[in-house]
């Protein structure tokens, strides 16, 4: 490994202890980035890693808000500006109750690197709260929403820094911080926030994206390996937002999700989650995001209890989309054991490293990385931006089209820079060096910073 990649994840090890995520988020980076490093000694000497590893900046503060019974509340709310170099900072808001700080800075990291890929003008930012939205009524979240907005409506703008959605961050929360945003400024600038509802700005596509992108970009991988989508069987994590896009975009090409898994444990569904179970999943998550068990009991199928579905054999692809590390060692042993092909990261970092790197090393395995499988979700972020820009509104069909189009240039970017450096079809490799080589050129390009 090339010394200022090891000296710098060494520093970050030694002086982020207390941030593991972190940790893991920029060791899993750098380790690829080696022959960049090589090939421009110039990045050494302008002290860029250290520079990439440390935020521009980053808000904390108090969020106070007054629930039904009429008591005080206080949650924790962070922002990340973790890197302007080639856009405005971009990336979602997490609202959950074990959010803070180590994983707003991992989300961040990773998030300047994914925005990248998508080749629009995009920073990295992202932040959140540990408000924990199970079971708050709708005057809680509008009262949370707009003192959360409270405290940040100063440092973000459509030109400075543009949240969105993240996990416990849907439409309804980006609607009430839009409206106290426009509120306080007295400024019509929807495109400070995106993910928004369609009679706000938002862009069509944008729900479905992430799990579009990813599906669009299994097709990438399949046609690589001289395969096709028709009739393949995923194992998924998750039955969320992005979740639920792949269900959805699967059954429209012919393969179906016959595996999907929640906190409680996993769903086995062999005829796959198609037709009006795509509604009821979307119903199940609104009433009980935590409990997918009711699927089970509704179409009679199997569901297993406090077990994740990592290791069956009756499917083509996993794609992990819950959440983060939810794929260890055991889990990525019986999934290498499986004999199946395809693990296709979805959720921010889903793998813990030492799975990733033991599921890469498995010669009959594709490995695909989440911050070119997932990006489809911030790409039509970007589009949402753009449309606010122009104060145009751009049909299903355009937008899904670009995304798409996205997802293709994705995968293929990744592949050509992994080749270039003598790696073979090696994606993660690829998408880390796609992406750190512009974000370092551009941070080159504009001097020290
Ligand atoms: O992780 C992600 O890329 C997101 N939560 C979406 C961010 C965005 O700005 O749309």
């Amino acid at each position: 490994m090339n010394a200022h990649v090891a000296n710098t994840i060494e520093y970050v090890k030694k002086t982020h202890a207390g941030q593991p995520v972190f940790v893991q988020a920029v060791d899993e980076m750098l380790s690829s980035i080696s022959p960049v490093l090589d090939a421009h000694p110039e990045y050494e000497k302008a002290d860029l890693l250290k520079r990439m590893v440390e935020p521009e900046r980053m808000f904390t503060f108090r969020v106070c808000w007054l629930d039904d019974h009429g008591n005080w509340q206080t949650n924790r709310g962070w922002r990340v500006q973790f890197n302007g170099a080639i856009g405005p900072y971009k990336g979602g808001l997490r609202f959950q109750k074990n959010v803070n700080e180590d994983i707003i800075k991992f989300l961040g990291f990773e998030q300047t690197y994914k925005n990248c890929l998508t080749g629009l003008p995009m920073g990295g930012g992202k932040g959140g709260s540990d408000f924990d939205p199970a079971g708050k009524s709708d005057g809680e979240v509008m009262r949370f929403c707009q003192s959360y907005m409270t405290a940040l409506y100063r440092y973000i703008g459509p030109d400075i820094d543009v949240p969105a959605g993240d996990m416990g961050v849907g439409g309804r929360e980006i609607g009430y911080l839009f409206g106290q945003y426009r509120r306080l400024k007295g400024v019509w600038e929807n495109g400070v926030l995106t993910g928004k509802g369609l009679a706000s700005g938002g862009s069509l596509i944008r729900p479905e994206a992430t799990g579009y992108g990813a599906v669009y970009y299994l097709q990438e991988v399949l046609a690589h390996e001289n395969d096709t989508i028709e009739g393949k069987r995923l194992a998924i994590s998750g039955y969320g937002n992005v979740a639920w896009g792949i269900m959805k975009k699967a059954s429209q090409l012919g393969a179906k999700v016959t595996y999907f898994a929640g906190p409680d444990g996993y769903i086995h569904d062999p005829d796959g989650v198609t037709g009006e179970k795509l509604d009821y999943i979307l119903e199940m998550r609104a009433k009980d995001p935590l409990h997918c068990k009711p699927y089970a009991e509704k179409y009679g199928v199997e569901f297993v209890p406090g077990a994740k579905c990592w290791g069956v054999k009756d499917v083509d692809v996993y794609m992990p989309a819950a959440t983060q590390n939810d794929v260890a060692m055991e889990s990525a042993e019986k999934i290498a054991a499986s004999g199946v092909k395809y693990y296709i990261e979805v959720a921010n970092m889903p793998t813990t490293n030492d799975a990733l790197n033991y599921l890469r090393s498995q010669k009959h395995m594709v490995v695909a990385p989440s911050k070119a499988v997932n990006a489809g979700g911030v790409g039509v972020s970007g589009l949402e931006m753009s449309q606010n820009s122009e104060r145009l509104v751009w049909t299903a069909e355009e937008v899904d089209a670009q995304l798409h189009r996205m997802m293709k240039n994705i995968h293929r970017i990744s592949m050509e820079a992994a080749e270039e450096y003598g790696l073979g079809y090696d994606l993660v490799s690829g998408a880390n060096i796609a992406s750190f080589k512009k974000v370092a050129e551009a941070m080159y390009e504009q001097g020290i910073f």
